[in-house]
C-alpha cells in the first residue's frame, strides 16, 4: 500500500457558497484517501479509525457509492473472529511509530481474522447506520458488488459481540471498557470512572499526539497514563471480557443507541436482501426499554452514563446524554430537545453543538471532549431532529453547521460559541457530513 502524497490543500473555502464549500470537502476527502481507506487526519491519525470510517462514508457516498462501500468493506476485511470490529486498523506502510499506541502495543495477532495488524478496542456501532445509508445512495451498484449480502452477516457478528460479550450490566446494554471506546475520550464524564485507574509509569510510554496538536487542546499526561493501564491490562488478559476483570465499565447512552439505531438499520438490511428483520426489531425494542429504563433520569430530562462497577449514574452533562434522539421511536425525544434547547447546550446559538455542558464550570471550549463542538455529534442530533419531526430545528442547525464549516474550515473540534477552530484540519469526517448537509439544504 502506497501513501498519497500530502497535497497541500486550502480546506477555507474561498466563497461563502455550498458549491465551494463542496468542492473543498470533496479535496480534503481525496487528499485522506489511502489505497483502501480514509485516515482521519493526515499527521495526527495516519491509519483507519472504525467510527469515523462510518461517519466518512455516510459523505464519500454522494463522491462515490463504490469507494463508500469499500471505506466500510475494508474496515470489517479487519474484524476479529470473535465478531469485535477494532478501532484502529494499522496501515502497514506507516512507520510503526507513527502514532501511539501503535500495533506493536496491541499486538493483535491471531485473534484478528484478518492480516493486518490492528488494535483491541472498539468505537461505538455507527457501520449498520452507514451501510444503509450508502447503500441507499446507489442500490444498483450495491447490488452488482453484493454490498448488503457481504456486509450484512459481518454486521450481524458485530452486535452480537456487543449483546453478548460487552452485556457487562446484565441488564441488556454495552458497556465500554476504555475512554476510547466512546468516542468521546477524555469526557469529563470518564474523570470519577478513571480516577479509580492506577496510571502506566509517566516515562513507559511515549506520546505520538503532542508532537501534531498543542498539549492545551489534548488530553493530560496523567490521563494518558491511565487509557495506557487500561489498555495494557486489557490485552494482558487476552482480550477476555467478563463483568470482574474491567476496572473501567460504562454503559454509555451514545454507545447503546447507535446501537439501537444500527438494529433498525440491520432490519431494513435483513429486509432488502431476504432475511426476516424481526428479530432486529426485537432487540432494538428491548435495547430501547433499557435504556430509557437504567439511563434516563425524568428529574433531569436527561441521559446519563451508568458506571456498572458503582451502579451509579454519572450525573455529568455531556453530548452522550443527548445522543438517544437518534433512536426511532424513543419516547422522550421532545425532552432531550427542551434540553438541548437550554443554557447548557444551546441548540439555537451553539454551533457545533458543546461536546460539555457550557455553564459547568470546567467547560473548557477548546480542549479535546471537554466543551468543544464535533460535527458528527452535531450530525446526529440534527439526524435525530429529523427523524422526530423537528424538521424547523433540524433545518436551522444545518444551516448554521455549515456556516460554521464555511468560517472556520475543514477543522476536528471548534469553540461552539466563537468559532475558533482546534485539533486537526482536513478532518475527514468534518468534511463527508459537510458533504452530506449540503445535499440535505
Ligand atoms: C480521537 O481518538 C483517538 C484515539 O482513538 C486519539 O485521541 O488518539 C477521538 O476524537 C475519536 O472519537 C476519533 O475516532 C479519533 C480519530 O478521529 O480521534
Amino acid at each position: 500500500m502506497t501513501i498519497a502524497p500530502t497535497i497541500a490543500v486550502d480546506t477555507r473555502p474561498a466563497a461563502s457558497d455550498h458549491r465551494n464549500l463542496d468542492r473543498a470537502a470533496r479535496r480534503v476527502l481525496v487528499t485522506n484517501w489511502r489505497a483502501r481507506a480514509t485516515v482521519p487526519a493526515t499527521k495526527l491519525y495516519p491509519h483507519q479509525w472504525s467510527w469515523d470510517s462510518a461517519f466518512i462514508a455516510i459523505g464519500l457516498r454522494h463522491l462515490s457509492p463504490t469507494r463508500a462501500q469499500r471505506e466500510l468493506e475494508s474496515l470489517f476485511g479487519a474484524q476479529w473472529h470473535d465478531g469485535r470490529v477494532p478501532h484502529i486498523v494499522f496501515d502497514p506502510d506507516v512507520p510503526g511509530d507513527a502514532y501511539f499506541p501503535g500495533p506493536g502495543f496491541w499486538r493483535s495477532g491471531s485473534a484478528n481474522a484478518a492480516a493486518v495488524p490492528t488494535s483491541g478496542i472498539v468505537q461505538p456501532p455507527a457501520h449498520a447506520l452507514a451501510t444503509w445509508a450508502t447503500y441507499r445512495a446507489d442500490p444498483a451498484v450495491a447490488h452488482v458488488r453484493g454490498f448488503l449480502p457481504r456486509m450484512y452477516p459481518r454486521l450481524a457478528h458485530w452486535h452480537h459481540y456487543l449483546l453478548t460479550r460487552r452485556d457487562l450490566g446484565g441488564a441488556g446494554l454495552a458497556s465500554i471498557v476504555h475512554p476510547w471506546e466512546s468516542g468521546m475520550d477524555n469526557s469529563p464524564a470518564w474523570d470519577a470512572p478513571l480516577s479509580r485507574i492506577e496510571p502506566a509509569p509517566p516515562g513507559s510510554f511515549t506520546r505520538r499526539d503532542l508532537a501534531h496538536a498543542p498539549a492545551a487542546e489534548r488530553p493530560t499526561d496523567l490521563d494518558y497514563g491511565r487509557y495506557i493501564r487500561l489498555a495494557s491490562d486489557y490485552r494482558d488478559a487476552g482480550y477476555a471480557d467478563s463483568p470482574s476483570m474491567h476496572a473501567f465499565a460504562i454503559e454509555d447512552p451514545l454507545y447503546n443507541a447507535l446501537l439501537i439505531a444500527g438494529e433498525h438499520a440491520l432490519a431494513d438490511i435483513a429486509a432488502a436482501i431476504g432475511r426476516d428483520p424481526a428479530p432486529h426489531l426485537a432487540t432494538a425494542a428491548r435495547l430501547t426499554a433499557a435504556l430509557v429504563s437504567r439511563l434516563y433520569d425524568p428529574a433531569a430530562n436527561m441521559f446519563f452514563p451508568r458506571n456498572v462497577n458503582t451502579g451509579e449514574l454519572v450525573r455529568s452533562w455531556s453530548i452522550t446524554g443527548l445522543m438517544p434522539m437518534i433512536v426511532p421511536g424513543l419516547p422522550v425525544a421532545r425532552e432531550l430537545v427542551d434540553t438541548a434547547l437550554g443554557n447548557r447546550f444551546r441548540l439555537r446559538e451553539a454551533c457545533p453543538l458543546p461536546s460539555y455542558d457550557l455553564t459547568a464550570p470546567d467547560h473548557v471550549p477548546g480542549q479535546y471532549w471537554r466543551g468543544p463542538g464535533w460535527v458528527n455529534t452535531s450530525w446526529l442530533f440534527w439526524h435525530g431532529l429529523r427523524l422526530h419531526g423537528e424538521t424547523a430545528l433540524a433545518d436551522d442547525l444545518r444551516d448554521r453547521l455549515l456556516h460554521r464549516v464555511l468560517e472556520t474550515g475543514f477543522r476536528e473540534y471548534v469553540d461552539p460559541l466563537t468559532g475558533t477552530g482546534h485539533g486537526s484540519d482536513g478532518f475527514s469526517w468534518t468534511a463527508a457530513l459537510t458533504l452530506d448537509l449540503i445535499r440535505a439544504a
